[in-house]
């Protein structure tokens, strides 16, 4: 982890009892453009990861507040003032706009934010922001919700419902196709590495899961190689993977918690 530090932040949303445990700091030059830590609600999921690889990869200094989703953290009133949505992740920065704090929900706003607010991994061109743009929201709805429902289907429903396995796993496959077509002839999704390609790794990461073949992909196979070899990329992914080791997903209590949802009152 490079930056983050456990200390509780001011506007203190969501304490958690998950330990968190320190690990090396491995960047080497944090921003100086934020005088204070972001504050990063998170826990280890793709979602997650996206915001994580950013703050890795901009040296950012940022305080980790994990939210853990499978014990209902995600519910607690602090929480849900920031995220109003009772998901992670979500982020306060202490120095928005206007030098006030401001929170964000939902990785793809919290991407471009960090991506203006830095000036990096997000061009500042119009041309090129929305080449950005269309292939993150093109993960936001299609790549994050599809493979999130392979996910469940495949992987924790209590039951086995083929016709919901097949579609969910042809759509993934028919997106997988659409991002190796892409890739054919340029190194990242957008032209250069940015907040599209973070917010695609920890997806396409979980291939198998998602019951596809990389190697019928090879440009995706090869784009993914070149985002797992970035260092950034590693930590973001590799922070927190610890405390979900012990999460049975097919659990009644955890699936009552992540999947027995209705409307919050
Ligand atoms: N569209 C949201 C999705 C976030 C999301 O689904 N987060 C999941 C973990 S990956 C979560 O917090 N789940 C808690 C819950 O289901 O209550 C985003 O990209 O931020």
């Amino acid at each position: 982890m490079a930056r983050a530090k456990k200390k509780a932040a001011k506007a203190k949303p969501a304490k958690s009892k998950t330990k968190v445990k320190k690990s090396k700091p491995v960047a080497k030059s944090p921003a100086k453009k934020s005088a204070k830590p972001i504050d990063l609600y998170y826990w280890a999921t793709p979602n997650g990861f996206k915001i994580t690889i950013f703050l890795e990869e901009a040296k950012v200094p940022y305080n980790l507040h994990p939210v853990n989703i499978s014990k209902g953290e995600q519910f607690k009133p602090d929480f849900l003032k920031i995220s109003p949505n009772n998901r992670m992740p979500a982020i306060v920065d202490p120095n928005g706009p206007g030098g006030k704090p401001i929170s964000i929900f939902e990785s793809g706003a919290i991407l471009q934010y960090l991506g203006r607010k830095f000036g990096k991994f997000y061009p500042a061109d119009e041309r090129g922001r929305v080449e950005v743009d269309q292939w993150l929201f093109w993960q936001m709805g299609g790549v994050g919700p599809m493979a999130g429902q392979v996910h469940h289907f495949k992987n924790y429903a209590v039951e086995t419902l083929t016709y919901a396995i097949n579609r969910y796993v042809n759509e993934v496959n028919r997106l997988y196709g659409v991002m190796n077509k892409r890739l054919a002839d340029r190194d990242f999704i957008a032209g250069k590495y940015s907040i599209a390609d973070m917010a695609l790794v920890g997806w396409v990461n979980g291939w198998e899961k998602q019951g596809q073949d990389i190697n019928e992909f090879p440009h995706l196979k090869a784009w993914l190689a070149r985002m797992k070899a970035r260092p950034a990329v590693q930590r973001g992914m590799q922070l927190g993977l610890e405390w979900r080791q012990n999460v049975d997903m097919k659990d009644p209590k955890v699936h009552a918690v992540l999947f027995g949802q209705r409307a919050l009152k």
